[in-house]
Order: structure tokens, then C-alpha cells, then sequence
């Protein structure tokens, strides 16, 4: 990238500038996508402000912390959880929205109902606010079936029907990786202008990667195919360099450097988690859209993870997703076992 040209650039394509141009390749689109999209960009502004400022929470009073006032603080997954649900209903573009914060699905009010279904975790690997790394807000939009009988089928719909999924990644910057189903860009805040800039045009995952990604701490409990993959990452026996491990425990922020540099993403299922730790509807969705947009693979140990058909709204899946040759490994490694 030249950076002295990047900082005299005086044509930027902002994300409302990119969105708007997606609409206007499909004539019959009427906006709608467009103006949700604007609203979650408005919550993922909120949200990156309020985590550059956690740092400071003890001596402002956020996050959990009691301010000068004497005003117990919102909890930062909680304003978050607060901040897109008022921005998606706002919006008028959604019908039901699914949070990884509130049990039950929100169902909107008729007067402010639009055709689409928002899934998100607004705040994803909250575990690492407190020691200031990286992490971030998880969408996938979907379509409703009939705007006049909404229900939570309308949720519960293989994750390749969706329209739009993203993540956006408030790190040592903040990057909005955003895909409507025509590949994948990354957009970067420029906190000057308020602005997400696109800065990484038509990401494509590496065919094959040189990282695999695990919290090997829950190694003695891995089925058999995670076991084999694993060891072959560290001992691999055709003579190519074992990978290196890179572990955050903060999916956005591993799946965002499987994304740009390769390698592959687990979270495997176990003896004690049958069904691994993540969520189907915002975590392996929206991830497993991304991932193969941007011609990579994701997989749950049997199927292909987008063709998973969800029963419940906080539904858990395994997943290994990240690039193409990678997880085409694991897949032989699980058909080996089924014979
Ligand atoms: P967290 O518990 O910090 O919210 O599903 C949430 C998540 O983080 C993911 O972001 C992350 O990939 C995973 O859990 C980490 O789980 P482990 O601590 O079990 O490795």
C-alpha cells in the first residue's frame, strides 16, 4: 500500500458510498437494506467509543463502575445489547431481532416493522474488555418469509439464506468486514471523519494457511478427527513446516486474522460441550458466510455449516472455518471416522 498516497487520497469510498453502490446493480432494491445497514453502523460507532473509553472506567464511571455522580454504570455488553437493539427497531427495516444478550427473540411493533431479521452479539468475547483486547460486534441479516405472520421461523433458517452477515472489530483499529453476498470488503474507521473507509477491497482468504487456531486447553476432552488435525498442524508428516498457533479466545479477532492471513479457526465440540461453545445464529453464521464469500470454507464436524438448519434461537454448533485447504483436512479427517 503507498501511505504517502493513501494520506493525500481525496476519493474515499465510505461504506454508505459502497452500500448505496451495491444497491443501485439491483434495480429492484428499494433502499431498505441500505438504511438497516446505516443503523448498524451508527451502533458499531457507539459501541467503538465506548470501548476505547473502558480503559478509563474507573475514573469516569463506565462499564460496570459507579460514575461521579454516584450513578451505577451500564455494563459495556449491556449499553451495547441497548444501543443496537434502539438502532435496529429505529430503523423501521426489521422485524425480529435475535441477541446473544436477551433470551427471548425481541418481535417488533407493527408500526415499525420491516421485511428483515437482525442475529447479533453486540459485544462478542466480552471476557477480554477488562484487559484490552481486541473484541467485537457479530450480525447476520436475514429476510422474513411473510411480513403479515412473523414468527421465529423466521430466525430459524439455514444460515445460506441470509442476505448480508458481518462483524465489526474494535481493536488497535476499529474494521467493519462486511459482506452482502457479493464478497467480502473491510472497512476502517477514521476517527477524524467518523467515517468507516474501505481499506481492504475484495478480501480472499489464502487457499492454504501457515496458523490453526484452538483453545488447546480443552485438548484431553477433543474428539478423535480434532486430536489428528491438531497433531498434524504440530507434527506434520509430508515434510511442510508445522503451523504456528495463534489463540486470542476472542472470535472476532481470530476469525479476522484467519481472514487475512489464512490458516483455520475451531471450536470444536468436546466430551463436556457435545456441541462446542459457539452460537449458531450469530457467531458460526455470520462467520461461516464470511468466510466462504471470501472463497475459504466452513464445516461442524458434519456438514457444511451454513446448510445447518437451527431449532432454537441460542443453539450451539462446532466449527472449523478458515481456509479452503485447511478445512478441507478436518473434513477428511471426520469422513475417515464415520466409515
Ligand atoms: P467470550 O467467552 O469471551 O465472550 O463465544 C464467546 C467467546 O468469547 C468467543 O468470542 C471466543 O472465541 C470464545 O468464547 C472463547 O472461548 P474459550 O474461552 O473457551 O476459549
Amino acid at each position: 500500500m503507498d501511505h504517502e498516497a493513501d494520506a493525500y487520497r481525496t476519493d474515499l469510498m465510505t461504506i454508505t458510498r459502497y452500500v448505496l453502490n451495491e444497491q443501485s446493480r439491483n434495480p429492484e432494491a428499494r433502499g431498505d437494506l441500505t438504511i438497516l445497514l446505516s443503523h448498524i453502523v451508527l451502533g458499531c460507532k457507539f459501541v467503538a467509543s465506548a470501548v476505547n473509553k473502558a480503559g478509563l472506567a474507573k475514573l469516569i464511571g463506565l462499564a460496570g463502575e459507579t460514575n461521579v455522580q454516584g450513578e451505577e454504570q451500564k455494563k459495556l455488553d449491556v449499553l451495547s445489547n441497548e444501543v443496537f437493539i434502539k438502532a435496529l427497531v429505529s430503523s423501521g427495516r426489521t422485524c425480529v431481532l435475535v441477541s446473544e444478550e436477551d433470551e427471548e427473540a425481541t418481535f417488533v411493533e407493527p408500526a415499525l416493522r420491516g421485511k428483515y431479521c437482525v442475529c447479533f452479539d453486540p459485544l462478542d468475547g466480552s471476557s477480554n474488555i477488562d484487559c484490552g483486547v481486541s473484541i467485537g460486534t457479530i450480525f447476520g441479516i436475514y429476510m422474513i418469509k411473510d411480513k403479515e405472520n412473523v414468527t421465529l421461523e423466521d430466525v430459524l433458517q439455514p444460515g445460506k439464506n441470509m442476505v448480508a452477515a458481518g462483524y465489526c472489530m474494535y481493536g488497535s483499529s476499529c474494521t467493519l468486514v462486511l459482506s452482502t453476498g457479493n464478497g467480502v470488503n473491510g472497512f476502517t474507521l477514521d476517527p477524524s471523519l467518523g467515517e468507516f473507509i474501505l481499506t481492504h477491497p475484495d478480501i480472499k482468504i489464502p487457499k492454504k494457511g501457515k496458523i490453526y487456531s484452538v483453545n488447546e486447553g480443552n485438548a484431553k476432552n477433543w474428539d478423535d478427527p480434532t486430536a489428528k488435525f491438531v497433531e498434524k498442524c504440530k507434527f506434520p508428516k509430508d515434510g511442510s513446516s508445522p503451523k504456528s498457533l495463534r489463540y486470542i479466545g476472542s472470535m472476532v479477532a481470530d476469525v479476522h486474522r484467519t481472514l487475512l492471513y489464512g490458516g483455520v479457526f475451531l471450536y470444536p465440540a468436546d466430551k463436556k460441550s457435545p456441541n462446542g461453545k459457539l452460537r449458531v445464529l450469530y457467531e458460526v453464521f455470520p462467520m461461516s458466510f464470511l468466510m466462504e464469500q471470501a472463497g475459504g470454507q466452513s464445516f461442524t464436524g458434519k456438514e457444511r455449516a451454513l446448510d445447518l438448519v437451527p431449532t432454537k434461537i441460542h443453539e450451539r454448533s462446532p466449527i472449523f472455518l478458515g481456509s479452503y485447504e485447511d478445512v478441507e483436512e478436518i473434513k477428511v479427517l471426520y469422513a475417515q471416522q464415520e466409515k
